[in-house]
């Protein structure tokens, strides 16, 4: 669809120019007059500013036209839930996006300032805990890039995910305020404010036509203010809305109250409506069953749906019957799932539906995306719980459960255990809802985020739902984008990818295959060398800055940065970094190549192993850092508060990227994905898109170990990790070293429970049983590392390959299969001519 841009509206007001000079007048203007500033430089914080208000205008403007566009071609509509968005930073992208940046880098010149400090003055927006968050962060580019009508729904959290600071080693947590100082990133919509109900109890009623209905009553409310969030695409004059929900209260402080002595009840409820938006959870087991939690999504869930609903009625009036065709709500996990019962009740007790029309209705809008297997991860909320907070909810959903198990029990007669695994109340001593058969049943696509994952859940945990409804389960393998991950953070191999293939490849991304071609071009080999060791350069500036420790550039750079979770097994990266530590010691240094190994990740605050991983990391790290016999063989950092930001340096600068989890349990990953693009090899297991990566790049330029996720199955029946240990030379040493406290001289005992964990028949993660492998793939790596031209074309094909990744495949995929969105509901804005 092609969009004019407002003709009228465009007269009085034209466009902003882009050019240089029109840059610097608008840069002087928000400085001088915006901000307030004189003559005297005041430091990079306001200057960052006013460059943030200066693309921010230019953004705006564009945000009106693809309002105005989307509203007058009336498409369909797709709003993307989700409790966490990791967006990072913003100005870069929308400079880049915007293609303003050299107006800009010309026009702080003037300031005597650079365009990278500049950017460098801004904070991460965290507001997610890793893989899902950022995943949703990646979509919302694409879809800003593709010209589909989608929504981003979230919370504006005060504050977002801890910043993790390292002090004797262990990880300790600081709030992050990210908030403070203001960011220029949002604008408050006060008019879309909401109203959402909390506690209270229900009543029914017969109507006037005889109709039996339920109202929800007595509720403490609580107010959602939209702030909105421009999210541009790249250079098509789009930008679509990321709209985060702040709560605030709803009985305002009035004057009559603070007559009456009722102020002091009024601040206090005004504090419990802004708790829900004060802070973001972290993925921890400690979180399970808090209130808080729920109200957060609910919160998000109830105002997003009035939103859609407002939406629907400005548009198309009063009769909502047309709901379905025109909307899609896709959940980032279950944790909006309660999406599912808010729709039946708005549509059941405000809208007057009957049952199966709505149900009808909300089936056919509801999408959902499972990102876990592992079954203790799967949420679950008390039915008392819901009865307290939510109790409209709690009938609406045991209703839906009613009318779903009839359904089982056509298919499945008389079979009782059918019933009670497949019953969204899960029955005991405390009942709970179980989030995920909510969402299943609630939905008309399920889908899982890599090839094995989504087999994984048919076979598995959703096997029976398969049975049921085999054509609702689909996969859609995750992809990163391409502009933040290789445009924006990789300026150098940009450069060259432009010269060499043309400048399409970034919105195109299948482009890059034309790499493979020029393969045996010297002169692109000895480029591609020569920007990875720039990188490199750039990397190890980093770690020295934040760590002291020097990273050489000659080395081989090994890395591995995600969440800490025993199941990602940063523990056998370690077991092999003593392995090598070892083998130096011995002086066995004959095959092996020079290596930095970087291990970065937050650990949830309640999660112990965990924490003790990152104690481990820091104290291996300190040992052999300061043994001079290492030094040229061997250094070791465990990188703090790793985020979005850190990993624009990070993935550039790898060499090897560590994918190594226990075959089976990482859903997709992402990681994986930006390392592969920025042309670092992955050694890894057959897990989650890893599989898809190594099938892309070829066998022969992926470094594959470890048992499948099927011999996990069968190897945990008789796993007996000591023997393994036993059986293995190499191994037992590396053990010895741990348990005799080699690494923990001055805190004898703390790992412990680590070295116990790797001994225990029970390990769920199997990490003796792939240590052998490990090694051995290692070596393999070192060996072919050391051979230069060999490594150079397993780098440049991995870039070649990594097409499939990027985030427009996935949601083309999403569009086309799930959302019902085809080419013709693509927008294409055009400016109005001249701009
Ligand atoms: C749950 C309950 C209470 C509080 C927090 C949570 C919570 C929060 C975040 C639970 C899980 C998450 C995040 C999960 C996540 O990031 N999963 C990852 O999703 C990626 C995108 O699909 C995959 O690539 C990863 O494999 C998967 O681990």
């Amino acid at each position: 669809m092609k969009c004019e841009v407002d003709k009228n509206f465009d007269d009085e007001f034209p466009w902003l120019g882009m050019d240089t000079r029109t840059v610097k007048k608008d840069l002087l203007r928000h400085y001088h007059l915006t901000l307030g500033r004189g003559q005297a430089r005041c430091g990079e914080r306001y200057l960052y500013q006013a460059t943030a208000l200066t693309v921010r205008d230019r953004l705006v403007e564009r945000w009106r036209s693809t309002r105005e566009c989307y509203q007058e071609n009336k498409p369909r509509r797709v709003a993307y839930l989700s409790l966490e968005y990791l967006m990072g930073r913003a100005l870069n992208n929308a400079v880049l996006n915007l293609d303003l940046e050299h107006a800009l880098s010309q026009s702080l010149k003037s300031f005597g300032c650079a365009l990278e400090e500049v950017l460098d003055q801004e904070r991460d927006a965290g507001l997610g805990n890793g893989g899902l968050g950022r995943l949703a962060a990646c979509f919302l580019d694409s879809c800003a890039t593709l010209g589909y009508p989608v929504t981003g729904y979230g919370i504006r959290y005060d504050y977002g995910i801890f910043h993790q600071k390292i002090r004797n080693g262990y990880q300790v947590e600081v709030p992050d305020h990210w908030l403070e100082g203001g960011t220029p990133w949002e604008i408050i919509s006060l008019e879309n404010t909401r109203t959402v109900k909390f506690g209270g109890h229900t009543e029914s009623w017969v109507d006037e036509k005889g109709n039996f209905r339920v109202r929800w009553i007595s509720t403490s409310d609580v107010l959602a203010v939209p702030h909105d969030v421009p999210i541009p695409g790249y250079r098509n004059d789009i930008v679509n809305t990321l709209r985060l929900w702040k709560a605030d209260t709803s009985d305002k402080l009035s004057l009559q109250d603070f007559n009456s002595g009722e102020h002091h009840d009024a601040v206090l409820s005004q504090n419990m409506a802004a708790q829900i938006s004060m802070v973001l959870y972290p993925n921890d087991v400690s979180v399970n069953g808090k209130v808080l939690r729920l109200r957060q999504q609910y919160f998000l869930s109830s105002a997003s749906l009035q939103d859609v609903i407002a939406r629907w009625k400005r548009d198309y009036g009063n009769d909502m019957h047309g709901f379905a065709d025109k909307n899609r709500i896709q959940l980032n996990d279950t944790h909006p799932a309660v999406a599912v019962p808010e729709l039946m009740r708005l549509l059941v007790d405000v809208y007057e539906f009957g049952w199966d029309e709505a149900w009808a209705i909300t089936t056919e809008t509801m999408a959902y995306t499972n990102h876990t297997l592992l079954p203790e991860a799967l949420e679950k909320w008390p039915v008392a719980l819901f009865r307290q907070l939510l109790p409209r909810l709690l009938e609406i959903i045991y209703e839906i459960n009613h009318h779903f198990l009839k359904e089982v029990s056509a298919k499945w007669p008389g079979d009782s255990q059918k019933l009670r695994e497949m019953s969204i109340i899960e029955e005991g001593h405390e009942p709970q809802i179980r989030m995920a058969w909510l969402a299943i049943v609630g939905s008309s696509s399920v889908n899982g985020v890599a090839a094995l994952h989504t087999q994984l859940l048919k076979e598995g945990l959703f096997n029976n739902f398969y049975q049921l409804w085999p054509e609702k389960l689909n996969n859609k393998t995750n992809g990163v984008t391409p502009r933040r991950w290789l445009g924006f953070c990789n300026p150098g191999l940009k450069a060259l990818l432009d010269k060499r293939i043309g400048e399409q490849w970034i919105t195109d991304l299948k482009q890059l295959e034309q790499l493979a071609t020029q393969i045996d071009d010297k002169e692109l080999r000895k480029q591609w060398r020569s920007i990875k060791c720039a990188n490199k350069e750039r990397l190890a500036e980093m770690v020295m800055e934040r760590t002291g420790v020097r990273f050489d550039a000659s080395m081989m750079f090994d890395i591995q940065v995600k969440r800490i979770h025993e199941y990602k097994r940063q523990l056998l990266n370690v077991l092999h970094v003593v392995h090598l530590y070892q083998k130096i010691l011995k002086g066995e240094t004959g095959t092996m190549v020079p290596r930095c190994v970087l291990i970065g990740g937050k650990a949830a605050p309640g999660y112990q192993m965990a924490k003790l991983i990152i104690k481990l990391v820091n104290n291996v790290a300190a040992v052999i850092n300061n043994d001079p016999a290492a030094k040229d063989w061997l250094r070791v950092v465990f990188l703090p508060n790793y985020q979005v930001t850190a990993m624009e340096i990070i993935c550039p600068g790898t060499d090897l990227s560590e994918q190594i989890s226990t075959a089976g349990k990482e859903a997709s990953g992402t990681g994986n994905m930006k390392f592969m693009m920025n042309g670092a090899v992955t050694i890894g297991t057959l897990d989650g898109a890893n599989i898809e990566i190594r099938e892309a790049v070829g066998e022969e330029n992926f470094f594959l170990f470890g048992l499948t996720a099927e011999q996990v199955e069968e190897t945990r029946k008789d796993y007996h990790p000591s023997s393994i240990i036993a059986a293995d030379p190499d191994f037992s040493r590396v053990m010895e070293l741990l348990e005799q406290d080699c690494f923990s001289r001055e805190e004898p005992g703390i790992f412990v429970s680590l070295t116990e964990s790797i001994r225990n028949p029970h390990d769920q993660w199997l990490t003796a049983a792939d240590f052998r492998g490990f090694v051995e793939a290692q070596e393999k790596a070192a060996q072919v590392y050391a051979d230069v031209e060999r490594w150079t074309t397993m780098s440049i094909l991995n870039t070649a390959y990594s097409g499939y990744f990027s985030s427009d495949r996935t949601i083309t995929d999403y569009a086309n299969e799930i959302w019902g969105l085809g080419k013709d509901q693509q927008f294409k804005v055009k400016q109005a001519a001249g701009k």
